[in-house]
């Protein structure tokens, strides 16, 4: 029987954070706040307002609505430059070979990122065509974790939230999942991402077992 497969995009389709990072870490600086890894690591998945309005809130800095607007479009300057080199040798490992496997299987496939640059990366990585349904930040009003983005996508394919399953790098993505009643995977670590169903390091670590588990085979 068949599922709809839903997939954040960075983290889990490409190691975009480390730009992110850098050009957050940059805009951070031009503010006078100091910015760290740590901090970063509570963005992931969060949208671009949003990202801003935390590190604003960490720095103890208030911004006129016109700046804030002004670091916003700074920040995406910065990051479409860092990933202007992007190619189909960032994708991260087994990710390809999974969506292959999913494609010669017919299951539905679609991606729930809180990005506004989804299409455009996913264009860059050659895998665009493979999805049948794109959700990311510019079809989406609530970021995660609220489950928004993912029930969009799971109901475009035509599916319910228990034949659904996300692979997500967040833990505010993870938790997006949860609330939906979906199965959640988690992309990295044990300890960062426990509320998932699973856990994976990447994706050249799960078990062909449980592939077939998801697919009911
Ligand atoms: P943009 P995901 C998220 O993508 C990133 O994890 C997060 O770091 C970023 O701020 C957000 O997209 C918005 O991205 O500035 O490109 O619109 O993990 O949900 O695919
Ligand atoms: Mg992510």
């Amino acid at each position: 029987s068949k599922k709809a497969f839903i997939f954040d995009l960075d983290g889990v389709i490409v190691d975009t954070a480390k730009f992110h990072f850098v050009a957050w870490q940059r805009l951070a600086a031009s503010l006078g706040i100091n910015f760290t890894e740590k901090e970063n690591e509570q963005l992931k998945g969060v949208s671009r307002v949003n990202s801003l309005k935390k590190i604003l809130e960490w720095g103890d800095k208030e911004i006129s609505p016109e700046l804030f607007q002004e670091k916003m479009d700074q920040k995406n300057i910065e990051y479409l430059d860092l990933i202007k080199t992007l190619s189909v040798n960032d994708i991260l490992p087994g990710v390809h070979d999974f969506l292959l496997e999913l494609k010669s299987q017919n299951q539905p496939i679609a991606l729930g990122s809180a990005s506004k640059n989804a299409r455009p990366i996913l264009e860059k990585l050659g895998v665009k065509d493979m999805f049948d349904v794109i959700v990311d930040g510019t079809n989406v009003t609530k970021a995660k974790p609220d489950p928004e983005v993912f029930l969009n996508a799971c109901n475009q394919l035509g599916f319910s939230p228990q034949d659904s399953v996300v692979f997500e790098d967040s833990v505010a993505g993870v938790q997006a999942a949860n609330t939906a009643g979906m199965i959640s995977i988690g992309l990295g670590e044990k300890d960062i991402l426990h509320e998932a169903d699973a856990v994976f390091n990447h994706f050249t670590d799960m078990p062909q077992d449980y592939i077939n588990t998801l697919l009911n085979k």
